[in-house]
């Protein structure tokens, strides 16, 4: 079978008021993608996100702000490539890292998420951070295997596994897509990242936020428990 390329990968964000950072995310996938990558933006903005990446050549979907999840859900539906990564566009991740993502895949892995808790994560505020450990020692003892880093928002996916699973959370959405195909027998692979400190303020409460992941965690864990 011949290897996936960027021609071969669509990158898909959800994007709510991020005109701080989304020129630099754009501009950091078209260089390292050499402009051959997809990209599409389900936004929410009120702010000027969506002009700046239709100038950097980005397809923008506009959804009324119903959370991430079903922001990420939509974008990963627009995704037109049979290879997929989510990001956040907020310039916390490392769009340098793409041929590694794409590496993995070719390696015959179903889905490579971006590990940030492994390398510190120290400019994750520090309550996300305890969160996140805490979100992986749970889901770990649910599906019987190690996970390190549940919420992260950089993936890469084949798009035959996104297609092929029912998706039912918002908030906990990113846990849900680590988890499901994992339970699910796929081939899933966490590579190490840095993370970046954001640009511009996240939208996202990280008190009810978090108690909606954990209870996303438990009800996916338990569901494909008794699937
Ligand atoms: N379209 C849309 N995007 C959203 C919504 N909520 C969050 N996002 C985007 O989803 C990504 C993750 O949110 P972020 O604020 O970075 O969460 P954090 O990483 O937990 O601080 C960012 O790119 C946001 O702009 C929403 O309701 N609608
Ligand atoms: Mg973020």
């Amino acid at each position: 079978m011949s290897e996936y390329t960027f021609d071969d990968l669509a990158v898909v964000m959800g994007t709510y008021d991020e005109e701080a950072a989304i020129g630099t995310v754009l501009d950091d996938i078209e260089r390292v993608t050499d402009g051959r990558a997809s990209v599409a933006c389900v936004d929410s903005s009120s702010d000027r996100t969506p002009e700046i990446a239709r100038e950097k050549g980005a397809r923008v979907i506009e959804q009324e702000p119903q959370g991430y999840g079903v922001a990420v859900e939509r974008a990963l539906r627009a995704a037109d490539r049979p290879v997929v990564v989510t990001t956040d566009c907020d310039d916390t991740y490392p769009m340098e890292r793409l041929p590694d993502f794409l590496a993995a895949i070719n390696d015959g892995a179903d889905v490579v998420s971006g590990d940030r808790l492994s390398r510190g994560a120290e400019t994750m505020p520090r309550f996300n951070r305890l969160g996140n450990h805490l979100f992986a020692a749970i889901a770990s003892a649910l599906v019987g295997s190690r996970v390190r880093d549940t919420t992260t928002g950089m993936r890469a996916y084949r798009t035959s596994v996104i297609e092929g699973i029912e998706w039912t959370e918002n908030t906990g959405l990113s846990a849900e897509l680590l988890l499901r195909p994992l339970c699910r027998g796929y081939d899933v692979r966490e590579i190490e990242i840095d993370y970046r400190e954001r640009a511009g303020e996240t939208t996202l409460d990280p008190v009810s936020g978090g108690a909606e992941i954990a209870g996303s965690i438990l009800r996916v864990g338990m569901q494909e428990r008794l699937r």
